[in-house]
């Protein structure tokens, strides 16, 4: 076939796809048969696989996912995305309508959304194409997620009008897709989402696109942010357009004249959030007048003109089965309630925290008793109160054990303190919990170790405490063989161990799950000493001469380092080849970076990102998130995109990966 044949066969094919997907996933309305669907999509892959040069970044094929990122670039934001500030009952939301009428000094129109609890993310489209996709992070910065996010098919890849434009959404996961997906993985043995936003975060930040593709993501565009070449009077015309252009805006949008008009439409979404298709955490009030908009303007973090109701938290009756007791990390034991299970704010919950012995006394709870639950948000599900009325004789106090419920070790209390403690410093339940900190995400880090994998490899005797993860090595051929672990993961699993060896010692100090030493702190105290062995013998004074160290944290350092199996834990990891020296002391012999800026593009293949910027710090350099007339250099990895092309236009030095090893490992 010729060439140009070709282009047009490609071209029309793209638009057919692009049509279906929009009734089906916009519109919710098929327009074709999945086998003629599946028709249309092969033939299409096949003349791109056949003609590469023809195939368009916005092709309905990119969807798929596949392709595995090292990490997510950094995005800033073009204007900073500000946040809603919260009003919680009717006086609020009088109080919110009151000021922005005294501000204004003229009528105003509300327009009331349902608040989607997902993702914000924020899309930009170049020439009416799909260019970048972030999350909002903290408002300034967010992370870019564009290929993920070309992977939910209600997000159009091309507009109608070529034009540029950012648009504001949310993205969520529907409550039937979310039960299906976490049935799916009790299936498999994988651990279950506690919420469907959680499982849309987490879905987002997948560095493999072919897992985000296969989630059943969708999204709400709820706010043009910029348009060149356009104009709008209102926010509803700008939604209007936006639907016109083939984004999904929420169909559940409601004009209101006054304040009470809006308590109304509170009253009711309250009542009928249940009956939702996704979850809801409230109603967003918004001025719809975009230049009534311009006149109250913002402060720093949230917009004069809008603000978010907050639904009240959620309540449910249920019944205590029995309350268990788990040990934690530190030994404290810590009283659940195993409760028979009830659907509340979006998850299934079967078990409360009852903090410790005075809680239960406060509140006189007893085994068998019917109790309110609430959960408002993110925090863990906490008992209200108990339902008196429906004691009936059965129910009976809890004691708390005098014998731990891991080890069979004596118990205490201290005078003054709530928790109750396991005596056993070696208890096998601390020690689990110390190794799963030991591996976490914040700590050392370690991919695929998960809570599952320690316990198991804890229970086959691989792993007594976080020196043993570091001689798994010459456990390879018999991890191979054990129920889920294979070849590949566990090659990985070993890279990953391997990997964690050159973290800086802030994450060691952290993982060492010192008490009182959080993350911060522990990044202070790498800051403050060259290495762990003068941190394990400072005095007091020179602990709390670090600034932000007080009197207690010192105290719970030297306690720490006093006992003789934290030192050996800490010399074992040390021979083992863990990292145990500071940056501090790095600079000091080597400064070839100092007050060079970096900014780092693209995928690296021997680093990860976090390694590439500790190392750079490490000689005395400083890594920004953006290319500018400041930056120095440009270290740029694999497929590195815009950070590169702006180098380009400014004249900065990019150097690849195989410079910066010849650089630093001279
Ligand atoms: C301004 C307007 C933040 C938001 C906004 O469904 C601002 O409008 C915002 F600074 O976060 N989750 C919505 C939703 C969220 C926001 C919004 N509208 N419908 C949501």
């Amino acid at each position: 076939m010729d060439k140009e044949l070709i282009r047009k066969r490609i071209e029309e094919l793209t638009m057919l796809i692009n049509q279906h997907d929009y009734s089906y996933y916009v519109l919710d309305n098929p327009t074709i048969s999945d086998y003629e669907y599946d028709k249309l999509m092969k033939e299409l892959l096949e003349l791109e696989r056949e003609n590469p040069e023809l195939r368009k970044e916005d092709s309905p094929t990119q969807r798929v996912g596949g392709q595995v990122l090292q990490g997510f670039d950094e995005v800033v934001h073009n204007t900073p995305k500000l946040s809603l500030g919260n009003v919680f009952d009717d006086n609020d939301i009088r109080e919110f309508d009151k000021r922005i009428r005294k501000n204004l000094e003229e009528d105003v129109d509300y327009v009331v959304e349902l608040k989607i609890d997902g993702l914000t993310v924020i899309l930009n489209y170049e020439e009416g194409s799909l260019a970048r996709g972030a999350t909002r992070g903290d408002g300034i910065k967010g992370e870019d997620v564009t290929a993920n996010l070309r992977t939910i098919k209600s997000i159009p890849l091309s507009l109608k009008d070529e034009v540029n434009l950012e648009v504001r959404g949310e993205v969520y996961i529907p409550k039937k897709a979310f039960e299906d997906l976490n049935e799916r993985r009790e299936e498999q043995g994988e651990q279950q989402f506690s919420n469907p936003r959680n499982a849309a975060a987490g879905s987002i930040r997948q560095l493999d696109t072919k897992i985000a593709a296969e989630r059943p993501l969708d999204i709400f565009i709820f706010n043009l942010e910029n348009i060149n070449s356009k104009t709008f009077n209102t926010h509803i015309e700008a939604l209007e357009y936006l639907r016109s252009n083939g984004f999904k805006v929420s169909p559940y949008i409601e004009l209101c004249s006054n304040s009470e008009e809006i308590i109304e439409r509170c009253r009711y979404w309250s009542d009928k959030r249940g009956e939702l298709p996704f979850e809801i955490d409230g109603l967003v009030i918004k001025v719809n007048s975009l230049r009534q908009r311009d006149i109250l303007g913002s402060t720093t973090k949230t917009p004069r003109w809008a603000a978010a109701y907050k639904f009240p938290p959620e309540k449910k009756k249920t019944k205590i089965r029995d309350i268990t007791v788990q040990v934690g990390r530190t030994g404290a034991l810590t009283p659940t309630a195993e409760l028979e299970p009830v659907r509340l704010a979006g998850s299934v919950i079967s078990r409360a925290t009852l903090h410790n012995e005075d809680f239960i006394r406060d509140k006189d709870i007893m085994i068998g008793d019917t109790v309110i639950i609430q959960k408002a948000g993110d925090v863990i599900p906490e008992v209200v109160e108990v339902v008196k009325e429906a004691r009936d004789g059965t129910q009976y106090a809890f004691i708390m054990p005098k014998k731990c419920p891991v080890c069979n070790a004596d118990t205490y209390r201290e005078a003054g303190e709530a928790a109750t403690k396991c005596t056993n410093i070696s208890c096998e339940a601390q020690l689990k919990r110390s190794l799963f900190h030991f591996v976490s995400r914040d700590a050392m880090n370690i991919d695929g170790m998960g809570p599952q994998i320690v316990t198991m490899l804890m229970d086959k005797g691989y792993i007594k405490n976080a020196a043993d993860i570091y001689s798994l090595r010459s456990h390879k051929d018999e991890l191979i063989k054990l129920d889920r672990m294979g070849e590949k993961s566990v090659n990985n699993l070993l890279d990953s161990i391997e990997e964690s060896k050159t973290n800086a010692l802030g994450r060691l100090i952290f993982a060492l799950g010192i008490r009182m030493i959080g993350q911060r702190a522990a990044q202070l105290l790498a800051k403050g000493f060259d290495n762990i062995d003068e941190l394990a013998s400072a005095s007091h004074e020179q602990l709390t001469g670090i600034s932000e160290i007080g009197d207690k944290m010192a105290e719970s350092i030297i306690t720490f380092f006093r006992q003789p199996q934290n030192k050996q834990l800490v010399e074992n990891l040390k021979q083992l080849g863990v990292n145990t020296k500071s940056h501090k002391a790095e600079i000091k012999e080597n400064v070839r970076f100092k007050g060079k800026t970096f900014v780092l593009t693209g995928a690296l293949v021997d680093f990860t990102r976090d390694q590439a910027k500790d190392i750079i710090e490490g000689f005395g350099g400083k890594v920004s998130g953006s290319v500018s007339k400041k930056t120095d250099y440009v270290l740029a990895g694999e497929d590195a995109g815009s950070k590169l092309k702006k180098a380009m236009e400014l004249g900065v030095l990019v150097i690849d990966e195989a410079a910066f090893k010849a650089w630093t490992e001279e």
